[in-house]
């Protein structure tokens, strides 16, 4: 298998494709996505200009859920079901919403909830950490598979960039403690 991956080490989306493809032969080519020169580099390889890529022979794949949807029929691997397509979109919002306030606050803008575009991210937050909690609660993450290694690719992205703190979310913590020592899971974690 002849599979490069593009991407940066803590980013939660690149560790969810890092993590299906432990145990196969993949080159991993680090990326800093906020360097404009290695920007420019790796916008030939994507006009979304996003992390993660995936080339496999002839094949180039951005954006992750393409990639891991590829990614799962060819390792032969289960299919996230409707309900775990819902976890999983609650999870990209509020890793998305993380992100937009990150690169506010890095952009030195004025992140509180008085201006409308961070606003809407303190509102989504909690809003989907609450139902995720719930979901948790009646045993949506009881099984590694794709939904849960993309809520464990959030937490431990967003404690160990010091993003935020879901201590209000015991489930969801006590998921991600549950797999930590995995070994897809230690074998990616953030540095
Ligand atoms: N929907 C995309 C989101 C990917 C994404 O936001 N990646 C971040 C790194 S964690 C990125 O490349 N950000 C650069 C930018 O927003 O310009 C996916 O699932 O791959």
């Amino acid at each position: 298998m002849s599979i490069t991956v593009y991407g940066s080490k803590p980013s939660p989306y690149v560790r969810r494709i890092r993590m299906l493809l432990q145990g196969t032969d993949f080159k991993f080519e680090v990326v800093n996505v906020y360097d404009d020169k290695t920007r420019a580099e790796f916008a030939k390889l994507t006009p979304i200009r996003k992390l993660p890529i995936l080339i496999d022979g002839d094949k180039t794949i951005f954006d992750s859920h393409v990639i891991a949807n590829y990614l799962l029929e060819k390792l032969d691997l289960p299919k996230p079901t409707l309900d775990q397509h819902n976890l999983i979109s609650a999870v990209d919002s509020v890793t998305d919403a993380l992100i937009i306030l990150f690169l506010g606050n890095n952009s030195k803008l004025e992140t509180s909830k008085d201006v409308l575009m961070f606003k809407l991210q303190h509102e989504r937050i909690p809003d989907s950490l609450a139902w995720l909690e719930t979901q948790a609660k009646d045993g949506a993450f009881e099984e590694l598979n794709y939904a849960t290694l993309c809520l464990i690719t959030l937490i431990d992205w967003a404690e160990f960039r010091k993003l935020y703190s879901f201590d209000k979310y015991p489930t969801l913590l006590s998921v991600r403690d549950r797999f930590a020592s995995e070994p897809v899971v230690t074998a990616t974690a953030p540095e």
